[in-house]
């Protein structure tokens, strides 16, 4: 898939492009890019931003700003990328992103919209396919929230995690019916009087799936 990030703040992502899933993604010929919206305003002194008409606090993204950075990426009117590929809005306001969403955004190409200061011009809409949250508060722009997303969809590109086991039993996988994953464990058995469940350590793997079954199910709120 392809991946384009609109952003005003690129450097945001310096850190999360070295992650060992983007970088496993980039060599499995996915690709990823990132265009700030200011390096293609068709306006003065890099502007981006303009008041709110009625008043109000702060500034909005300009709609002629994000067109003109979407026709600079992909050399067609804005309003024709999202026949293409999905254009999501990153927004408070959007639905609320979960793991099927990030399946769904797997399947091809993928726009993501980073707004800052009071967000969007709402003509947005005529832009995008999409208006996405990643939860009920409000952040500061949309760069958390986009790396969020991009991390939840590029781990569901085939091969990308190089354990598929991960994926299986992976919270809120089929394979858990929907569920969050059972505890896990590690090294040492024992710190200060605090124990691992028995069962783990028995080697008994028929008990332990039973075990991490019952874990599952008492976590999707179950009763037996
Ligand atoms: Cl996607 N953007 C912003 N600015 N705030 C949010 C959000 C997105 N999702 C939850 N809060």
């Amino acid at each position: 898939m392809r991946l384009d990030v609109f952003t005003l703040f690129p450097a945001a992502f310096e850190w999360y492009v070295t992650q060992v899933h983007v970088r496993k993604a980039l060599e499995l010929g996915h690709e990823l890019a990132f265009t700030n919206y200011r390096d293609h305003t068709p306006l003065s002194h890099l502007q981006v931003d303009d008041t709110p008409y009625g008043g109000g606090a702060g500034m909005v993204l300009r709609i002629d700003v994000v067109a003109a950075a979407l026709e600079a990426a992909f050399g067609v009117g804005a309003p024709a990328v999202r026949e293409s590929r999905r254009v999501v809005e990153l927004t408070p306001k959007g639905r609320q992103f979960d793991d099927r969403l990030a399946e769904e955004l797997a399947e091809g190409d993928l726009v993501l919209l980073c707004g800052r200061y009071e967000g969007i011009d709402e003509r947005v809409a005529h832009l995008v396919s999409d208006r996405v949250s990643i939860g009920p508060y409000v952040l500061s722009g949309g760069e958390v929230a986009a790396m969020a997303v991009s991390d939840a969809v590029l781990r569901k590109l085939p091969g990308v995690i190089s354990n598929p086991e991960s994926l299986v039993d992976e919270s809120f996988a089929p394979g858990l019916e929907g569920g969050t994953e059972y505890p896990q464990y590690t090294r040492p058995a024992e710190f200060r009087g605090w124990t691992v469940p028995e069962v783990l350590v028995s080697g008994d793997h028929g008990a332990i799936a039973r075990w991490r079954a019952e874990q599952v199910r008492r976590a999707a709120g179950g009763t037996d």
